[in-house]
């Protein structure tokens, strides 16, 4: 499982941390970087002891993009006939929580593989950008529907029309990352989090997901009415007895996830 060249995959406790390790290109993301990461992602759902990822590059660079020369020589036919790049859907549906700590360039594609996490923790000198347009092209791993729907139509846009980078505070104010940490602290904060949800009911941590992404799909009423029947559904565990008992009792809670 660990016979990776492309990532480093390490479990601390509960909070499995995950490092994009192709320095010499920035991490930019190739088909290798994709496939291992699938691999990875898909052992770390699968792993009960497991209950949250973090995914994160080196202090220079999250990942500047998808691999600019894995791209260069390919045509519409290869693009479209192979659907290029359409794994990176199999890594949106992991069904638990997973973190993307960002330190240096979130650029094109590893912009998009930040979006793709559940929430983002920037380090300081953090700067994401969809710069795809100034090779003449565009985002093509959801860069252009997460990034508006993180911080709306006017920064989106400038984005994507100029390809402008945004710094780690102008994105906390946009909305696109959750919490700035000093560079130097971010993943030893970054898996601290993780280990917290992980320290959760493990079916509430898979409710909870589930519903707030739901509102990315939904109307509001019916967002709303799926909220109502995952909450209706948490009260058939074992761990919400256990859990309100503990409030009650003035202790911790003890999970089966059950
Ligand atoms: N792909 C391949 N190699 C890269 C990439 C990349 N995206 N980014 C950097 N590298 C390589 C460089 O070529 C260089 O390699 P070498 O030493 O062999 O020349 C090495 O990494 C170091 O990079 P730099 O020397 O450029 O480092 P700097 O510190 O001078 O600059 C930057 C850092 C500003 C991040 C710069 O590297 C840069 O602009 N990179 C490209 C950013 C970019 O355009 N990203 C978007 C890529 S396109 C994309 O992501 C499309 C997503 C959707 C595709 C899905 C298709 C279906």
């Amino acid at each position: 499982m660990s016979n990776y060249e492309t990532i480093q995959v390490e479990q601390r406790g509960a909070a499995t941390l995950v490092t994009l390790n192709r320095p010499q290109a920035l991490n930019a993301l190739n088909s290798q970087i994709l496939s291992e990461l699938l691999d990875a992602m898909k052992a770390f759902d699968t792993d009960p002891s497991q209950g949250c990822a973090v995914i994160t590059g080196s202090e220079k660079a999250f990942a500047a993009g998808a691999d600019i020369k894995e791209m260069q020589a390919q045509g519409f036919a290869d693009m479209y006939g192979h659907d290029f790049f359409a794994g990176w859907d199999v890594f949106t549906r992991t069904r638990k929580p997973i973190i993307a700590a960002v330190s240096g360039y979130a650029l094109g594609g590893g912009c998009e593989l930040a979006m793709m996490c559940d929430f983002i923790l920037a380090g300081d000198n953090a700067k994401f950008g969809q710069p795809e347009i100034k090779l003449a092209v565009s985002p093509g791993m959801g860069g252009s529907q997460r990034l508006t729907r993180a911080v709306g139509k006017a920064k989106a846009m400038e984005m994507c029309l100029t390809g402008r980078m945004m710094d780690a505070a102008e994105a906390e104010r946009a909305g696109l990352v959750s919490r700035i940490l000093p560079a130097a602290e971010l993943v030893e904060e970054a898996v601290k989090t993780a280990q917290a949800i992980a320290a959760m009911a493990p079916l509430a941590v898979l409710a909870n997901k589930e519903m707030v992404n739901a509102a990315f799909e939904t109307s509001l009423a019916q967002g709303v009415a799926f909220e109502r029947r995952l909450f209706h559904a948490l009260f058939g565990t074992a761990d919400q007895k256990e859990g309100m008992t503990a409030f009650v009792e003035k202790r911790p809670g003890n999970w089966t996830g059950k």
